[in-house]
């Protein structure tokens, strides 16, 4: 039996040459992460760099690892002009920028707290264009996004990808090459299962109170239905979970991140996260906007994040419009 590689699939779509490019480079930058990750034990990687990021949270060595081999794979990438990295606090610029030039949004290793643990992990990647010669603004929505998509550092790796419509992934093989297994991935419309760290509950406001209370009441409550709730502390675990096998994942703004908007942050998490599960059927809202939807202030902005299967998510819509 003949397989699609990815390399296939790019090529037997309508993007440009260009941006086909850019995508092996990123998935080059991906199986050489994994394979950072899967030997940090033997190279001194694990635990923390003794250093803090932008968002003034400890970084992990492996974070750091992951940044640079991101930076190094796709600078390869000749109509790269600029890389947007959680890691980094500027946007790094590698050429001046031309019309039609891509802007690489991305968070080299996300879920990094699971690393020590041996838990999934990953590393989520958007691109967009540059608009006309010379702007160097990265600031753009989410709804501009080319393509996006994550790699999964788990008991396999995988690819993610959407390049517009539809979302497919593809399984690493042991020479490094990923594979079409997942051709049409979609994020069933109804679920019974959530995903939120309930520790926070004390933080939270009404609309999400109202719907984990209701969750958790199950047969015996007004859904009149049994609800099952996962937490992997893993975006890409989670959101994985979900275009698998449906579900719901928040991660809201409460009294504690309300000064930050969230924790999540828009432009190298929410909103490729939100533009897969968007093509695969699913939606994604801060509570009262479509993520995507969500004009970035700076290229570190946090936003509340809700997002999966639809008619969960129009619910917690729904819980939020009542109380504003
Ligand atoms: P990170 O980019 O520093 O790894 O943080 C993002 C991660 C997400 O993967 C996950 O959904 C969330 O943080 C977990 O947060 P918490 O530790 O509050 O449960
Ligand atoms: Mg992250």
């Amino acid at each position: 039996m003949t397989q699609t590689t990815l390399r296939d699939y790019l090529n037997g779509s309508a993007l440009n040459p260009d941006l086909i490019h850019l995508l092996e480079e990123v998935a080059n930058a991906c199986s050489v992460v994994a394979d950072r990750v899967r030997n940090g034990a033997f190279e001194g990687n694990l635990g923390s760099a003794n250093a803090t990021n932008v968002q003034g949270e400890t970084q992990k060595t492996l974070d750091i690892v992951a940044n640079d081999e991101f930076e190094r794979t796709c600078a390869r990438s000749p109509r790269l002009a600029a890389l947007v990295s959680e890691e980094v606090e500027e946007v790094t610029w590698l050429k001046e920028p031309e019309a039609g030039d891509y802007l690489l949004y991305f968070d080299p290793l996300d879920g990094s707290s699971n690393i020590d643990v041996n838990l999934s992990v990953g590393s989520i990647f958007a691109v967009m264009q540059v608009e006309k010669d010379g702007d160097r603004d990265v600031l753009h929505k989410g709804r501009k996004q080319l393509c996006a998509g994550y790699a999964i550092f788990g008991p396999s790796t995988m690819l993610v990808l959407t390049i517009g419509a539809g979302v497919a992934g593809f399984t690493s093989q042991q020479n490094g090459s990923f594979y079409l297994t997942h051709p049409q991935m979609t994020v069933p419309t109804e679920t019974s299962e959530y995903a939120i760290n309930t520790s926070r509950y004390r933080f939270w406001d009404q609309p999400v109170r109202r719907y984990v209370d209701e969750c958790v009441a199950g047969e015996e409550g007004p859904r009149e239905r049994n609800f099952n709730m996962r937490w992997a502390a893993s975006m890409v675990a989670e959101i994985h979970r979900i275009l698998i096998r449906g579900g719901v994942f928040l991660y809201p703004a409460d009294s504690k991140n309300r000064t930050t908007g969230g924790k999540l942050r828009l432009m190298y998490e929410a909103n490729p996260m939100a533009m897969l599960i968007e093509n695969a059927g699913g939606a994604a809202t801060t509570g009262l906007v479509s993520i995507m939807d969500v004009q970035p202030t700076g290229p570190h902005q946090r936003v509340p994040v809700i997002l999966g299967s639809k008619s969960e998510v129009e619910r917690l819509i729904a819980y939020h419009k009542k109380e504003s």
